[in-house]
């Protein structure tokens, strides 16, 4: 039956969302190209988020839609268990070009969160293989965004997406969140704090190392407003995690694919993990798509010490999906041909004088960056957190800047085609807006 209804906003559930605020004064988007985004009504908004925090390269790169053209119409879709088709296997491929060394066998899902619960399964299994199938405890992070999987929101630590819920998986701990292990204000990444990265070793000593598979952490937290390590943590962090045999997975939903400067924060860092979670950015978000890159020993590990057969029961209906693969094939050239990892390198100085040029502004507390990724922190109103992030968002929004906010720290991710007139306007909007917020 599909009878003709009236066109409700009641009737998408939507997610992260104020729906009943939404829906009294909704803000939608109609097109986008480049660095814009247009409304219906044909309102240009300056994209200072990269959607959210995934369309690197830019709104509608014709190469990228013609590639989704074309896969669309040979091939709609095949499936990944037991078949194949030639684009995800060039994909994966392709990946070992971009990603460090060692990270050379990549599985493929839909999103992050997939991402996330598949190198969590991941890591498990490769400790089974190998005779260690004690290790079933996960560590991860405070103030961590891993997506919204059981196994995500339980390594994670946002709060409120735990708490809503109740129940998580069993067995999992976290280690300390590094903010405020020095001072505010500071440029890009700590001078202090490195040994909040032996909070691993602390919970080996509670836990007994041959009870944890893995730890997970991003390398900058994204999510909870932009966090970037000290100096010399995830160096540590890789140190302790290799010398009692935990896998280190990286999360680079956000970092991966040029946001730091380099094709990952792993290569930005100089520190190899065993899992990388990736998505967003690997298709310039223009078809949906997750994957975990796998470490060769761990891989191996999984070959040879799986039974005969199936050697990972785990994947999905859309692993690998063909307008996934064709989409992020023609990402990949786009990144290559216009060297925009680079370019964000070359723009982090600009981007990060701009952040900082706001320390000053009205009820400012911290200004944060690295990379092209950039955060202004304001103080919570009393009795109301989150209000005037919300309201500086909105003045942004109606002043033509699209910026993203969590709790009170309103963050920005612009595509790395963004220049630096762009970064003006961004700073300028957004400190327009925060002067006229109380
Ligand atoms: N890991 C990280 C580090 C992420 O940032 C996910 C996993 C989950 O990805 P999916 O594709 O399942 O959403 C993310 C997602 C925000 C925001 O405003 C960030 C994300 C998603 C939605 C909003 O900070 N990151």
């Amino acid at each position: 039956m599909d009878t003709p209804v009236v066109n409700s906003l009641e009737a998408f559930f939507m997610g992260f969302t104020a729906n009943r605020a939404f829906k009294a004064d909704p803000k939608l988007f109609a097109r986008a190209k480049g660095m814009f985004y247009y409304t219906p009504d044909g309102r240009e908004v300056l994209d200072a988020t990269s959607g959210l925090w995934c369309v690197n390269a830019g709104h509608g790169r014709e190469k990228i839609i013609e590639a989704i053209r074309a896969q669309a119409g040979a091939l709609d879709y095949a499936p990944t268990f037991n078949l194949g088709h030639p684009l995800i296997f060039e994909l994966a491929s392709r990946l070992r070009g971009v990603l460090p060394a060692d990270l050379d066998h990549t599985f493929f899902c839909n999103s992050g969160s997939e991402a996330v619960d598949s190198a969590l399964k991941i890591a498990l299994a490769y400790q089974r293989a190998i005779g260690q199938g004690t290790r079933t405890r996960f560590i991860g992070r405070e103030r961590g965004y891993h997506g919204v999987g059981f196994g995500g929101i339980s390594v994670g630590g946002m709060v409120a997406n735990r708490r809503t819920f109740g129940a998580q998986l069993p067995g999992v701990d976290h280690l300390r969140h590094t903010h405020g292990s020095f001072p505010a204000f500071t440029r890009g990444l700590g001078e202090t704090g490195a040994e909040l990265a032996d909070d691993l070793e602390r919970l080996v000593g509670l836990h007994g190392a041959e009870t944890i598979a893995a730890v997970i952490v991003e390398p900058v937290a994204g999510s909870t407003g932009v966090l970037p390590p000290p100096k010399g943590y995830l160096e540590r962090l890789r140190e302790i995690a290799t010398r009692h045999g935990i896998l280190l997975i990286f999360d680079e939903v956000i970092t991966g694919f040029g946001r730091l400067g380099a094709a990952t924060a792993a290569e930005r860092f100089d520190v190899t993990p065993d899992l990388m979670c990736l998505a967003k950015g690997i298709t310039n978000a223009s078809v949906p798509m997750g994957a975990v890159a796998c470490h060769a020993k761990v891989y191996e590990g999984i070959m040879s010490g799986a039974p005969a057969g199936i050697e990972l029961f785990h994947g999905y209906t859309y692993s690998g999906h063909p307008l996934a693969a064709a989409a992020g094939l023609a990402t990949l050239d786009v990144y290559r041909e216009e060297g925009l990892f680079g370019r964000a390198a070359s723009l982090e100085g600009y981007f990060e004088d701009a952040i900082h040029s706001l320390k000053d502004a009205k009820n400012v507390i911290d200004t944060r960056n690295f990379g092209l990724m950039g955060a202004v922190e304001l103080a919570p109103r009393e009795g109301a957190p989150g209000a005037r992030a919300a309201e500086v968002f909105r003045r942004c929004f109606d002043s033509g800047l699209l910026t993203r906010y969590t709790g009170d720290t309103i963050a920005m991710s612009p595509p790395l085609i963004v220049e630096t007139t762009d970064i003006d306007v961004m700073v300028t909007k957004l400190a327009a807006a925060i002067a006229a917020v109380d």
